[in-house]
């Protein structure tokens, strides 16, 4: 039972100590850390070969074994043992036929974590990686999220092992209908509505959507993220951009620093980068860096918004590489096989996807200045990269809380679906900032140091998003 507690000494000696970092929240609930090994013996037992769903619970576990021990409404209840066993699991198989008349086949899922709030609620992903562990910790993770947005939205996440790259329209429609013809089985508007994630954006809701309607013969809103001209809503596409820039301004405007002129770093070059880029162009501030799997751009002039149309192109239209951007603007460099944290920033704003900025990536990231790191993306710092964080106390945003304002724009589609009408553009973004707002209020509430005013806010988004899902499971009895 060691805990390394250590002091802001030599900075090279941090770096080699970010290998074996333990975290510093256990160090503080000393006395529960037998129980917490013990939960997590069982959790790696029960669940192998889940590597990222026992990091999202590990994270978790180590706020809210302690949390629950120490509150007599919560302990002994075991709502954390529930809450990482999934409702139910939907594992399928999807076949279709790609454009030269070959059988092909990939593997559909749909995680339905938690309903106590209301129905499973989270994205489909296609990507080559997706697996049961990885839809698993989003799943998780989206419970959480859901429950900080404060409206009625439970927890679930679905995609397919299927990669869209270099896919004709054609293929990427069969897809799309071959799956939601065995996903249409187990979702519903009032059952489980599913959105976009990684691969998965308007046009291939749309097809998803289509297919539905025609074999269930009915228009409800089953899945966000839809098209403005069949039920849409405004603001949905910027919304998880948006929302991430919005809740760093409330933690910067915390701190007392101005957003304006800041140099940021963003990854990933998909949606969520995209508006988090636009956003941040439109606050003054200067983005220098775009990537993909392949590589990371620094344009250290700074993208523009021209710049910022040409990339929105390439990758939505012409579903090219972010390594074309340097044959479009030659005087910004392409990194083949970097990440962006190198690049000394301000703020920086990882928006790829899980385990993309490493303990080594946020020892740079400090080095070179960096006040602090909102995650875009689901779970994209490694445990040991948030340690770095807390150590140095840098300002740092747990994407459960930050980049809920896509899944919150969700609901608010939703509610303009069963209403059936649309709000102004302005009415969802005014929403979306209050929202985002909010959360951030209840992480501040749960997560300050009132000695030092340090707020850790993944221990407070961790708290206050527990907090309502138990209180909801307390009341249906044991389910
Ligand atoms: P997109 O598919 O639009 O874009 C994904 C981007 O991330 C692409 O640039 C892609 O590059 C890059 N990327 C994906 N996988 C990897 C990988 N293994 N290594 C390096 N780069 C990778 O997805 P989104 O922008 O929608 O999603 C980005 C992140 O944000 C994800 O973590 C997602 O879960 C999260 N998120 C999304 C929300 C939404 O509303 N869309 C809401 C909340 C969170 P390449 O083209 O080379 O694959
Ligand atoms: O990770 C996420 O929150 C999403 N992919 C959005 C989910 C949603 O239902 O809008």
């Amino acid at each position: 039972m060691i805990f390394l507690l250590r002091g802001n000494s030599n900075f090279e000696l941090e770096l080699e100590k970010s290998q074996t970092f333990t975290d510093t929240r256990m160090s503080k609930h000393f006395k529960h850390y037998d129980s917490y090994v013990t939960f997590m013996d069982k959790v790696k037992a029960r669940n192998p070969h889940e590597p990222e769903f026992i990091q999202a619970v590990d994270e978790v576990a180590r706020d809210i074994l302690p949390f629950e021990e120490e509150n007599q409404d919560y302990k002994g209840v075991k709502f954390f043992t529930r809450m990482i066993e999934p409702e139910r699991v939907f594992i399928f198989r999807v076949p279709w036929i790609d454009d030269n008349g070959v059988f092909q086949l990939n593997r559909g899922f749909r995680v339905q974590m938690n309903s106590a709030i209301g129905p499973y609620k989270g994205g489909l992903r296609f990507h080559p990686s997706v697996n049961l562990s990885i839809l698993k910790f989003l799943a998780f993770e989206q419970v959480f999220k859901n429950s900080l947005t404060t409206l009625p939205l439970g927890g679930g996440k679905g995609g397919s092992d299927f990669d869209p790259k270099g896919k004709s329209d054609n293929e990427i429609m069969r897809f799309c209908q071959s799956f939601m013809t065995e996903l249409s089985k187990y979702i519903g508007n009032n059952a489980d509505v599913p959105a976009g994630d990684i691969g998965v954006g308007s046009r291939e809701i749309g097809y998803m959507f289509g297919q539905y309607k025609r074999i269930k013969g009915v228009y409800t809103g089953v899945l966000t993220g839809k098209g403005l001209s069949y039920g849409g809503s405004l603001i949905r596409s910027e919304a998880t951009g948006y929302g991430n820039v919005y809740f760093s301004l409330n933690m910067l405007e915390r701190n007392n620093i101005d957003i304006a002129g800041k140099v940021c770093t963003v990854s990933g070059s998909g949606n969520v980068a995209q508006y988090t880029t636009q956003k941040l162009i439109e606050l003054g501030a200067k983005v220098v860096t775009l990537s993909d799997s392949g590589g990371t751009i620094y344009d250290k002039d700074g993208i523009n918004d021209e710049k910022l149309a040409y990339v929105m192109e390439l990758k939505n239209e012409r579903r090219g590489r972010i390594k074309e951007y340097v044959e479009k603007y030659p005087s910004a460099e392409y990194l083949p096989g970097s990440r962006p944290w190198a690049v000394p920033c301000d703020l920086a704003y990882p928006s790829a996807t899980q385990n993309e900025l490493h303990g080594e990536d946020a020892a740079t990231l400090v080095k070179n200045g960096c006040k602090g790191v909102f995650e875009g993306a689901n779970m994209p710092c490694t445990p040991n990269a948030i340690e770095v964080f807390r150590e140095y106390k840098i300002l740092y945003a747990p994407g459960k809380a930050s980049n809920a304002g896509g899944v919150a724009t969700s609901g608010l589609e939703m509610s303009q679906n069963s209403l059936r009408l649309s709000w102004t553009r302005e009415e969802v973004d005014q929403r979306l900032k209050e929202i985002m707002g909010r959360i951030h209020d209840q992480c501040v509430i749960y997560g300050e140091d009132k000695e030092n005013g340090y707020v850790d806010y993944l221990t407070g988004a961790n708290i206050a998003g527990f907090v309502k899902v138990a209180d909801a499971m307390m009341a249906q009895g044991l389910v």
